[in-house]
């Protein structure tokens, strides 16, 4: 799990810097064999409305804009994922960002691994907690990397 210092550290940082950062500075570990995350198909990046058992939304790859994305149960996506699952086939680690256009990387999730009841400091997309604020995702090969889910 991941500490709210790494959080705020890279929370600060704009999009492409943050993921230059989160590459460079942070521990690689040796790549494990790829293991598929809970409730998400081989090779897809998945989050939830709320739970597994709510609404859902799979990513293969990454995606600038939430805005325009939908759970299977209709709701929009934007500033509303409280779950991850990351089922990557290879060594991606999907990076979740604050804002659209890959700003702000806010938490990431390693090959394999998945969080659940995200932190929430009950607003969405007001830049506290960690869920309902996700409003893009990009994936980041090289994982799993110390610091991420
Ligand atoms: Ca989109
Ligand atoms: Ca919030």
């Amino acid at each position: 799990m991941k500490t709210g210092h790494f959080t705020r550290k890279i929370g600060s940082i704009p999009g492409s810097a943050a993921v230059a950062v989160l590459v460079a500075a942070f521990l690689l570990v040796p790549t494990g064999q790829a293991v598929a995350g809970p409730n998400c198909a081989t090779g897809y990046h998945c989050g939830w409305d709320i739970g597994f058992d709510t609404g859902k939304v799979s990513f293969f790859n990454g995606d600038d804009d939430f805005r325009d994305n939908r759970f299977n149960t209709g709701v929009i996506v934007d500033n509303n994922i409280k779950t991850v699952s990351n089922s990557t086939s290879s060594d991606y680690v999907s990076v979740w960002f604050i804002e659209p256009g890959f700003e702000g990387a806010w938490f990431c999730v390693n090959p394999g691994s998945w969080a659940g009841n995200l932190p929430d400091d009950g607003t969405p997309g007001n830049g506290r907690g960690f869920a309902n604020e996700a409003s893009s995702m990009m994936l980041v090969s090289g994982g799993p990397f110390s610091g991420c889910y």
